[in-house]
């Protein structure tokens, strides 16, 4: 089979062999063409796609088909100059054994997200956190790979380390130098985080009353689109290319005498990697620092598909560890009919009875999206009297907007304002009891 990629230069692109698992499930055929959509992305040209059999713990695949597809490639081929693009994660060990196998450069999905991710890495920190991720993902096989060249591979590399005098033992050289670049490379990650949190101070600090959104959700759900039609500019880059966002951007727009700040962020996919999220943790957490999340859906593609990428959405930002307010916005609603749209709603009712969903076009009407912030802006007061505890004073200033504070040496207290107290409150009492802090909670102002 092959493709040519749409939007750039033939002669840009590298070219590929893809092989994806057999797609025996609706799950593995959403993958597969998430996997195509990647490869894409990274611009790569397939010039042969191949759907083999997963039974082989080794080499991923049948060892078998592996072996019949190499000939053929032989035969086809100048085959060094091609890549060999996996359609899943596979372990280290399968990676390198593929790599002996085939003799050319093995690409895995985690390689090219990878990829993908160092292509469009605009700022410092998001090449530095690349690099650290690359890093992280790249230790195993490096190891793997010299303990074939030196022909370790088999031995406990214990057994063997008496062949080498103290400190000449390659596999410990490599140990302790990729050790030393990941330390580097967190040293300056942590400088650049510090920098950027005394920013989100001081932001939160002046305008203290604006209200903080958050745009999040699966890759090229529309999210850099609607923040460029609510701010009514083209401050994010919209392609789409998966992943076209990567550096999180915030715009502020005023809306009658309340200024919102609105973020844009990285999107997710199935299978995000762990170590990429935890790269990107902080950035992330920079981006969902918010009143309010909303959850971005391409509501225009297939109901399952749909209800698999919210669940997605949901179990990233579970694993981000956030409590914020979160509303579904379904997207892209112009390229489906009122009875396809109903159909979308009724599932996600029957699946998040308790989630609010707002069905909007990015690109021909949002103002399903300004009522509802226009609905939100009210602010409840709150006086809350507590133990002297920092730990919970730093949860309320991330997660309340703090009006004054005052302390006797031992009793503090504070006036903060919440948004959506019915979501917040809760979520303030539950942190209060995890550090045993007695708190007292009081309204003082409603503005309903
Ligand atoms: N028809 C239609 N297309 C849309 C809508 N919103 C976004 N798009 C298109 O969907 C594609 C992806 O949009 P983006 O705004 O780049 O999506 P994103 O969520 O920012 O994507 P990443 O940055 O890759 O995570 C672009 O081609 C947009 O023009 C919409 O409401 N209707
Ligand atoms: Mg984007």
């Amino acid at each position: 089979m092959t493709r040519i990629h749409s939007q750039i230069n033939p002669s840009s692109l590298k070219e590929c062999i893809l092989l994806l698992p057999l797609p025996t499930t609706i799950n593995q055929q959403f993958l597969n063409s998430e996997m195509r959509a990647l490869v894409d992305s990274a611009q790569y040209q397939v010039i042969s796609e191949y759907s083999i059999d997963t039974n082989n713990l080794s080499y991923f695949f049948s060892v078998q088909r592996l072996q019949e597809i190499k000939n053929q490639l032989e035969i086809d081929y100048n085959v060094s100059s091609l890549n060999l693009v996996i359609g899943s994660h596979i372990s280290p060990k399968q990676g390198v054994n593929l790599e002996n196998l085939f003799e050319i450069r093995i690409i895995d999905k985690f390689d090219l997200v990878l990829e993908i991710f160092a292509d469009r890495a605009m700022t410092e920190e998001s090449k530095l956190q690349i690099e650290l991720a690359q890093l992280k993902y790249q230790r195993s096989r490096d190891r793997l790979r010299l303990m074939h060249r030196l022909g370790l591979e088999g031995a406990w590399h214990s057994e063997r380390s008496g062949f080498w005098g103290p400190g000449e033992n390659p596999l410990n050289v490599l140990d302790a130098s990729i050790t030393k670049k990941e330390a580097i490379l967190r040293k300056k990650l942590l400088f650049l985080k510090r920098q950027r949190e005394e920013r989100r101070r001081v932001r939160k600090r002046i305008h203290k009353n604006s209200l903080y959104i958050s745009l999040v959700g699966y890759t090229s759900a529309g999210k850099s689109t609607i923040l460029n039609t609510l701010t009514d500019s083209f401050a994010s880059s919209v392609d789409p290319r998966l992943f076209e966002t990567l550096d999180t951007r915030i715009r502020s727009i005023q809306l009658d005498d309340l200024k919102i700040f609105i973020t844009d962020s990285v999107g997710f996919i199935e299978d995000l990697p762990t170590f990429l999220i935890d790269s990107f943790k902080s950035t992330l957490e920079e981006a969902l620092a918010a009143d309010i999340i909303f959850m971005i859906i391409d509501g225009s593609e297939p109901v399952d598909y749909v209800v698999k990428k919210l669940k997605v959405t949901c179990d990233t930002l579970s694993e981000l560890t956030l409590s914020n307010n979160r509303v579904l916005i379904l997207n892209k609603t112009d390229l489906i009919t009122q009875n396809e749209l109903e159909h979308r709603l009724s599932k996600l009712n029957e699946l998040y009875p308790e989630m609010l969903t707002i069905p909007i076009s990015a690109v021909n009407d949002v103002t399903p999206l300004k009522n509802y912030i226009n609905v939100i802006r009210p602010v409840k007061t709150y006086k809350c009297n507590y133990p002297a505890n920092h730990s919970f004073r730093s949860f309320c200033y991330e997660n309340a907007r703090i009006e004054s504070e005052s302390c006797t040496h031992s009793d503090w207290e504070m006036i903060f304002g919440l948004r959506n107290p019915e979501y917040s409150i809760p979520n303030i009492k539950r942190k209060a009891k995890a550090l045993g802090v007695p708190v007292e909670l009081e309204v003082v102002k409603s503005v309903d």
